[in-house]
């Protein structure tokens, strides 16, 4: 008797502690429809996006973790608006609805599961509203933290790729891929890549031999994207960012619509190199879709770490 007692306020400590471990984190995402830079040049088209920019901030949080969330609309809006979270289970109905320019909706909701995640706008048509930027990147990280097979990365990187087109194009346009002018990689083409964009000034950066965890979501509303790091490898691959879905040695891996990976990449530790980190279909490679990952000693060491997963 005295054993299961103590057996139990043992069972109750515990998953106490686990609880308590377990933050809320308060998100607040303002719909705002903008103009916006598109390219390196600074050309600009009319966006519609969470906080003013694209992709939308980037969220973090830990598996276990309450998310009380806000989404608000800005008065000046001229559309409805919504929020669709990958990361948890609702009532497509309820928490998802769209609300007018000038509201507020609130919600609350446990991430029970880690990985990388969108969020995007659902509103009608969501061809228009993700074409136009409307989507972010939600990390889970696992509530087990670093472990063999899930090894902590010494820089990590958010690259979130999206469509561009023509800012006149209808939703019964973009839906049909008509008037598409390219890729963007975190709201700009060619955002990463001073090779084919003489306007370019921002690399990704590494010092040679660091593990480089690269969180890559896909947001174009139609089309796979081809992943991969030309002169490089794919270290590791986790599928939907979660350890458990881990794959080795990879060379191209295929990230659907609306999907999200963790892949690792480790440069030679004897030699300063360089990557070009593509979407191996040239359509949109050479639309936009190449970011430049520079591996020398002279690194900056800010990038890649705290504020600068998604280098603005
Ligand atoms: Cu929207």
């Amino acid at each position: 008797m005295k054993h299961l007692l103590l057996s139990a306020l043992l069972l109750t400590t515990v998953l106490i502690s686990a609880e308590a471990m377990a933050a809320t984190v308060n998100v607040t995402l303002t719909a705002r429809e903008v103009d916006l830079p598109i390219d390196n040049a600074g050309h600009t088209q009319r966006m519609w996006t969470y906080d003013g920019t694209i992709p939308g901030p980037l969220i973090r949080v830990t598996q276990g973790d309450t998310i009380n969330f806000t989404l608000k609309s800005d008065s000046a809006n001229k559309e409805s608006h919504s929020i669709d979270f990958h990361a948890g289970r609702f009532d497509v109905m309820d928490e998802f609805a769209p609300i007018k320019p000038g509201t507020t909706r609130k919600f609350s909701y446990k991430v029970d599961y880690p990985g990388v995640w969108i969020y995007h706008c659902g509103s009608d048509s969501m061809a228009e509203h993700i074409s136009r930027g409307m989507y972010g990147a939600l990390i889970v990280d696992p509530k087990e933290g670093y472990t063999k097979d899930f090894p902590k990365p010494d820089r990590e990187y958010v690259l979130m790729q999206g469509d561009l087109f023509q800012n006149d194009a209808t939703a019964k346009e973009r839906t049909a891929g008509l008037k598409w002018e390219g890729v963007l990689i975190n709201g700009k083409k060619f955002h990463y890549d001073p090779v084919h964009d003489q306007n370019a000034e921002i690399m990704l950066e590494s010092k040679p031999g660091e593990r480089v965890r690269i969180y890559y979501l896909n947001a174009m509303i139609s089309e796979w994207s081809s992943f991969h790091p030309i002169a490089g490898i794919w270290d590791r691959v986790w599928d939907n960012g979660n350890p458990k879905n881990m794959r080795y040695g990879m060379q191209t891996v295929s990230v659907p619509p609306a999907d999200g990976i963790i892949a690792d990449i480790v440069s030679p530790s004897d030699r300063s190199t360089a990557n070009a980190i593509v979407d191996h279909d040239m359509h949109h490679a050479l639309n936009g879709g190449i970011t430049i990952l520079m591996n020398s000693n002279d690194a900056d060491p800010k990038k890649g770490h705290g504020d600068e997963l998604i280098l603005r």
